[in-house]
């Protein structure tokens, strides 16, 4: 796919802003507010300027604290959520319109909202559509009517799909801010008991651990790029750390077992990275609380560098 890609995209990946937005407001678990100090200890920016990019670390966004306060009619949290991912939805929409490639460091999933309403105002008004690549062990599809717990960051996809509160499925220009046809998940195994009848009813295409176990991650990503080539547009990757097994990524406040495991996770990420495809990226729900010596920061240094381009060997001198 690199051969063919266009002068055009070539140059916009050239050019890298990241974009920290450390709080941990739409979480059950404090800590997630740590998550993009955590990247940049773990050498975030430098990785990415070894393969070539130019990056532009514009440090952190600034919201309301964590007043970690009980649900309210079934979300918890809502006003501070909606200061947030206002401010990201902002910060990324600026970075499209001037030709960067975002990648937002999290900060728990709800921020997602924001990261999703920024690329759908963009996305309109380039006339392309929006598809998202959701890497979770979460299907993130709850309402305030089926949260077991009223946080915001197991409701991301289900508001983007235009099912949730107005101040939060109304932060794009239209609602809802993206189709959830065009929503691929892969990694889940952690739905909700009523959330599961939600998931089934959205329309999202959902490759569940079951179908990775049975196909296998080459067979899994390979059907996944291809839908998303098929479907065009703007991908974007949204990469939940929990996506990973709890064995290589302690530093989550809700792991689940039976994730992929390290070869996995480079092979769907190198896989993405050679499709050409990914037009942004966001990194969420690191919580340094959580982890061993910085050690999921520096696995999650280590994937996105495989997203970008690093490979053992270059496929020229493979070839030889
Ligand atoms: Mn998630």
């Amino acid at each position: 796919m690199a051969t063919t890609t266009t002068t055009e995209s070539a140059d916009k990946r050239q050019s890298i802003r990241i974009i920290g937005a450390p709080t941990d407001i739409g979480a059950g678990h404090l800590g997630g507010s740590m998550g993009p100090e955590a990247l940049r200890v773990a050498g975030l920016e430098k990785a990415l300027v070894r393969l070539g990019y130019t990056v532009d670390d514009r440090g952190n966004l600034a919201g309301p604290t964590n007043p970690n306060t009980p649900p309210i009619n079934g979300y918890r949290h809502l006003p501070e959520n909606i200061a947030w991912c206002s401010l990201v939805r902002d910060a990324v929409q600026d970075s499209m319109t001037n030709g960067d490639f975002p990648i937002l460091m999290g900060g728990d999933h709800a921020l997602a909202i924001g990261t999703i309403a920024g690329l759908s105002n963009h996305c309109r008004s380039v006339g392309k559509p929006l598809s998202v690549l959701w890497l979770d062990a979460h299907a993130d599809f709850n309402t305030a009517e089926t949260t077991p717990s009223g946080n915001v960051h197991g409701m991301p996809l289900a508001i983007a799909a235009g099912h949730g509160p107005a101040e939060l499925s109304g932060l794009a220009d239209v609602t809802p801010m993206i189709d959830p046809h065009r929503i691929i998940q892969v990694g889940i195994r952690s739905v909700d008991v009523i959330e599961k009848i939600k998931v089934v009813e959205s329309g999202m295409d959902v490759h569940d651990m079951r179908r990775i176990d049975e196909n296998g991650m080459r067979q899994t990503m390979t059907q996944v790029l291809e839908k998303l080539a098929a479907l065009g547009g703007h991908v974007h990757v949204s990469f939940d750390v929990d996506f990973l097994d709890p064995s290589i990524a302690p530093g989550v406040g809700t792991t689940v077992p039976g994730g992929p495991t390290y070869r996995e996770a480079q092979l769907c990420m190198e896989m993405i990275h050679d499709s050409g495809l990914m037009d942004s990226l966001e990194l969420m729900e690191l919580n340094p609380a959580y982890d061993v010596k910085n050690k999921t920061a520096e696995l999650v240094v280590e994937l996105t560098k495989s997203l970008f381009g690093e490979q053992i060997l270059s496929r020229h001198h493979a070839a030889l």
